[in-house]
């Protein structure tokens, strides 16, 4: 078990589409615990694999708060077969982005189907924070981010901060050795 670190934009490979997953084996089940205990060290709701490095399609989540017990889940390859009409609003944040957040919409409910950790097919139907949150994770494992759901302009300035932030946290970059001069 082990905290793993968190790539940040602008990191290209957020921008990757994970690779599907064809054994649910105990390797497997290993990544997941360290996807938990990343995610509720972060602390966050919701932890797509790409964010720590592997690109494959597995999300973890807990959209429960305050003094309701946790309730973890892992999706294995998710697919939304479904999704409402209806739209719905909510404040979105992404631990690859840190301190940006942005109203972003989305369809209210969405039907999901993928594999659990035991590698059965199971399907949910999911509304509120979760849609949102199942939403969210699902973009990640196709290189989509929250702010490509906003006007260019925010999209634009939240990109130009984060790009500012990678260079400060930074380090210096190495510069090549010289040749000495006059060396023969
Ligand atoms: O911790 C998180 N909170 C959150 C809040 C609103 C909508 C989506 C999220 S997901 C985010 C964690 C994260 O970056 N997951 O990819
Ligand atoms: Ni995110």
């Amino acid at each position: 078990m082990a905290i793993r670190e968190i790539i940040k934009l602008p990191d290209p490979m957020l921008r990757q589409a994970s690779e599907p997953i064809h054994t649910v084996d105990a390797e497997l089940r290993a990544l997941i615990e360290d996807m938990f205990e990343t995610m509720y060290d972060a602390p966050g709701i919701g932890l797509a694999a790409v964010q720590i490095a592997v690109p494959r399609r597995l999300i973890v989540l807990d959209a429960t708060r305050g003094d309701t017990p946790p309730n973890p889940m892992a999706f294995i390859n998710p697919q939304i077969v479904w999704s409402s009409e209806a739209l719905s609003t909510h404040e979105e944040g992404c631990l690859s982005i840190p301190e940006e957040y942005a109203e972003v919409e989305r369809p209210a409910q969405i039907r999901v189907r993928f594999l659990d950790r035991d590698g059965a097919e199971g399907e949910m139907t999911a509304d509120g924070l979760l849609a949102t949150c199942l939403q969210h994770e699902i973009d990640h494992l196709n290189g989509v981010l929250f702010i490509d759901h906003l006007s260019r302009l925010k999209r634009g300035l939240i990109v130009k901060r984060a790009k500012k932030q990678a260079k400060m946290g930074a380090p210096a970059p190495k510069r090549p050795e010289r040749a000495k001069m006059g060396a023969a």
